[in-house]
């Protein structure tokens, strides 16, 4: 398997400035991808928020698989204690519930501030994840303005201040970006299917072909019946071959190829699939 690599530098940084986020926040708005619930999650997580209460949202649930959601929604639940709801940016049915959410996990500390004969304020909240998870979209969501920048690409967030979303909290109108390990490939493929990962720290085809092979075995025949494959080996090439893109010489195009099948994942025309297994 081709390594995916991506640059210490970076991760160094956004540690540090994700730590000085949390040092100022009550609690913290983890979002994970519906898709890839686990491998969009940080196993060190408690340890890098300083144990404050988390509420865990899976975000693009409009993409995944609906009763995976509620499984995985369940097991996330039982492991972390955390309340965990699944959202997705086009709907506003789940706004109250986070605010509400939100205030409930951050009376205790409010309650605290009180006791020491300081005076209550709102509840600060931050919101974290990977790239391209939606945090940008949640917080303009919270904010119910197009405020925050939101872009396809990951990374694409900068500079902060505090938004007063309603008289008990307060945002940082930053997302804290979560910094990405090189320790566990598997994962890293996973996050570079939905494209948490810039395009430049892995080979497109060999993301694509480990894509493939993940759906069929999660959901056996999607990718061949999607594609229209019948008696040929579920391949990029023979893919490209089925939708008759060839480069010179009669070659398959599999740079192409393995390109629209991300595209056809990412936009949800393949369907709604959860690619990480809930066992
Ligand atoms: N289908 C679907 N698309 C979503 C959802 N949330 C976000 N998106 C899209 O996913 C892409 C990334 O969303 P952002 O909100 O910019 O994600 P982010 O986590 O802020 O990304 P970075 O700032 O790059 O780390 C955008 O194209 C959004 O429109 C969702 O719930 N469902
Ligand atoms: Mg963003």
């Amino acid at each position: 398997m081709e390594h995916i690599h991506w640059y210490p530098g970076h991760i160094a940084k956004a540690e540090k400035k994700l730590k000085e986020q949390v040092n100022v926040v009550d609690v913290i708005v983890e979002v994970l991808d519906a898709r890839i619930p686990l491998s969009s999650s940080y196993p060190d997580i408690e340890k890098l928020i300083k144990e404050r209460p988390r509420l865990i949202l899976l975000n693009k649930s409009d993409l995944a698989n609906a009763e995976q959601t509620q499984n995985w929604v369940r097991t996330i639940r039982e492991k972390t204690n955390c309340p965990v709801i699944a959202t997705s940016a086009g709907d506003n049915k789940d706004l109250s519930k986070i605010l509400n959410k939100v205030i409930e996990l951050g009376q205790p500390k409010i309650i605290k501030l009180v006791q020491k004969g300081l005076l209550p304020r709102p509840v600060r909240i931050m919101v974290v994840g990977m790239p391209n998870v939606g945090k940008s979209s949640i917080i303009n969501k919270l904010i119910k303005k197009t405020k925050a920048k939101t872009g396809a690409k990951a990374g694409v967030t900068r500079d902060q201040q505090w938004v007063r979303i309603n008289p008990k909290i307060d945002l940082l109108d930053t997302p804290g970006i979560i910094p990405l390990k090189q320790d566990d490939q598997r994962k890293a493929y996973k996050l570079a299917f939905v494209d948490s990962i810039g395009e430049n720290a892995y080979d497109v085809e060999a993301v694509a072909d480990i894509f493939i092979k993940d759906v069929e075995t999660v959901y056996p025949e999607h990718i061949k019946n999607y594609y229209k494959l019948e008696n040929e080996e579920v391949t990029i090439e023979n893919i490209a071959l089925k939708r008759n893109w060839i480069i010179s010489g009669g070659r398959p195009d599999t740079k192409r190829c393995a390109q629209n099948i991300l595209n056809d994942f990412r936009s949800g025309r393949l369907g709604k699939l959860t690619l990480d297994k809930n066992e």
